[in-house]
């Protein structure tokens, strides 16, 4: 199923100057408490490849695409972001990796936790354990 993740439109302000998107505390049904962003990323490069005890996280491609591909320990789902107004939000116990990044893409990340090493998951069969107990 799909729980767990769902695409938020960001509110967009359209002017013939050029846009303009605010991702705001209640944009997210998380407090922000850290902005991070990916980015120079190598073409076949890929990231992520673990998964959060707690974390919740809203991923958006500010430049570019690149695919995600989620997995919540039964089925996998594929979602490709390219939209600057549109946002992936993930919540706390679903793979995720991130791929088929284009040149110049950039991905923001805005997440409900500071950095904590001990919040992630990196071990697949240990994840699916993990969200089987849960
Ligand atoms: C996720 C995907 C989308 C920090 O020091 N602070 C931070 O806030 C983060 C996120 C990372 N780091 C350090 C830890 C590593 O030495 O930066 C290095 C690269 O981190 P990582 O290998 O976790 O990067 P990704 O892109 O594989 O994963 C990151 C997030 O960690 C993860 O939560 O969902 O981006």
């Amino acid at each position: 199923s799909n729980n767990g993740v769902q695409i938020i439109s960001i509110p967009k302000i359209e002017e013939r100057r050029g846009n303009l998107s605010v991702i705001e505390n209640d944009t997210v049904p998380f407090d922000i408490k850290r902005v991070y962003y990916l980015y120079d990323v190598p073409t076949g490069s890929e990231r992520g490849g673990h998964a959060h005890k707690d974390l919740q996280q809203f991923l958006v491609a500010l430049s570019g695409s690149f695919d995600v591909v989620l997995n919540d320990g039964k089925e996998e789902t594929i979602v490709t972001l390219n939209k600057p107004y549109e946002g992936l939000l993930i919540k706390s116990g679903i793979w995720r990796e991130l791929r088929n990044f284009s040149s110049g893409s950039i991905c923001l990340v805005v997440a409900s936790e500071v950095y904590i090493e001990e919040d992630y998951i990196r071990d697949f069969d240990e994840f699916v354990e993990y969200v089987n107990r849960r």
